[in-house]
């Protein structure tokens, strides 16, 4: 083999078909307080998770440092926090997200930088992530099939 087929070029991905859909992605919402949403953290086993509106919308992202800076007092941990404080109190809002047409490229990018990318519709409804996971997959994926051709250069 001596050139790369057009199904196998990563430039042809879009970020919809590498998403993880919605409804397999763990969230937690603006008003929970954070001990409900360390709870998800910590039993879905993930570092930071979205964070949406009673709408589904995307509104930002939360992660188990943050929460757990909250607790932190002079002199002891200020367990109390966790249920006075909301999530939307403490998230981190300044994300960049991508809508499902983004392609792969435009993810690669990002992904330099954090660990998942929010993939929301024209108006602000959360469709998926696209996770550093997935793109290096595809990559390695891509290397591998080609590999013939990378030979050749
Ligand atoms: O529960 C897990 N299952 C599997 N199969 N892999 C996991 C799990 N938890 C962590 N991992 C692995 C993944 O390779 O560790 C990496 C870092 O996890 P993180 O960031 O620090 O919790 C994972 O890399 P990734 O798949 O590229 O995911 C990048 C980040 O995307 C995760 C997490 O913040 C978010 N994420 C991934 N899948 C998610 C999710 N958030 C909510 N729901 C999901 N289904």
């Amino acid at each position: 083999m001596d050139f790369i087929k057009q199904e196998d070029a990563l430039y042809y991905l879009t970020a919809e078909d590498i998403m993880i859909s919605s409804e397999k992605v763990a969230h937690v919402q603006l008003n929970n307080p954070l001990e409900h949403a360390l709870l998800i953290l910590l039993k879905s086993g993930y570092s930071a998770v979205p964070v949406l509106d009673s709408k589904y919308r995307f509104k930002g992202t939360i992660g188990k440092g943050s929460i757990l800076n909250e607790t932190l007092g002079l002199e002891r941990f200020e367990m109390e926090n966790l249920s006075t404080k909301t999530v939307e109190s403490i998230m981190d809002t300044d994300i960049p997200c991508l809508k499902k047409s983004a392609n792969f490229f435009e993810c690669l990018k990002i992904l330099i930088d954090y660990s998942f990318i929010c993939i929301i519709d024209e108006n602000g409804f959360f469709d998926g992530i696209v996770t550093r996971r997935a793109i290096l997959k595809q990559m390695n994926q891509y290397f591998h099939v080609n590999k013939d051709v990378f030979k050749l250069l």
